[in-house]
């Protein structure tokens, strides 16, 4: 079993129960628990593909994060969690529009990756609030204090999960 670390992104429907139906899914894969869930956080939209962080159109999103165990490969776990992004309803019109629910590899052990369709450490982790802070809650040895403090300008709120 390999510990890996999955972020969990959605701002468009009702985005609270897509998270909370993909933890669920996530921990029904077979051979994968999920140890650890992240509090819900309320994040600002932002574009990172260019290495910074600068305003994205569209809602904010909720984020998330969870620690899980599994007996995947990093490949075959990417197609389990794109299987569960297609039963929400992802659909891709254009890079980084709004989605019913987008869930990212983050780290998978001490894996390093690089391959065409997936690379560990997810290559733009390091520049986004709304993926340390969520992953800092569940596994603080994995983020620094000078990580968290790069990423200290944007705009990111905890909130609890909402009843079910
Ligand atoms: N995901 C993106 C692009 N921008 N912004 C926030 N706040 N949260 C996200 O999950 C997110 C984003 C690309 O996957
Ligand atoms: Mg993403
Ligand atoms: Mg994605």
């Amino acid at each position: 079993m390999v510990r890996a670390y999955v972020a969990l992104g959605a701002n468009l429907g009702d985005a609270a129960a897509a998270l909370r139906r993909a933890v669920q899914a996530i921990n029904s894969l077979p051979r994968t628990q999920v140890l650890q869930s992240s509090s819900l956080y309320k994040t600002a939209p932002l574009d990172t593909d260019a290495g910074g962080a600068v305003a994205a159109p569209g809602n904010d999103y909720l984020n998330a994060v969870v620690e899980v165990d599994t007996g995947f490969s990093a490949p075959d776990l990417l197609d389990q969690l794109q299987h569960i992004e297609q039963q929400a309803g992802r659909e891709r019109p254009f890079r980084n529009a709004p989605r019913t629910l987008d869930l990212d590899l983050l780290l998978y052990g001490s894996g390093r990756i690089d391959s065409a369709c997936l690379t560990v450490p997810h290559p733009r982790m390091m520049h986004r609030a709304f993926v340390l802070v969520p992953l800092a809650e569940i596994a603080p040895d994995l983020v620094s204090a000078a990580q968290l403090a790069a990423v200290a300008q944007q705009r990111i709120e905890k909130l609890g999960w909402p009843d079910a």
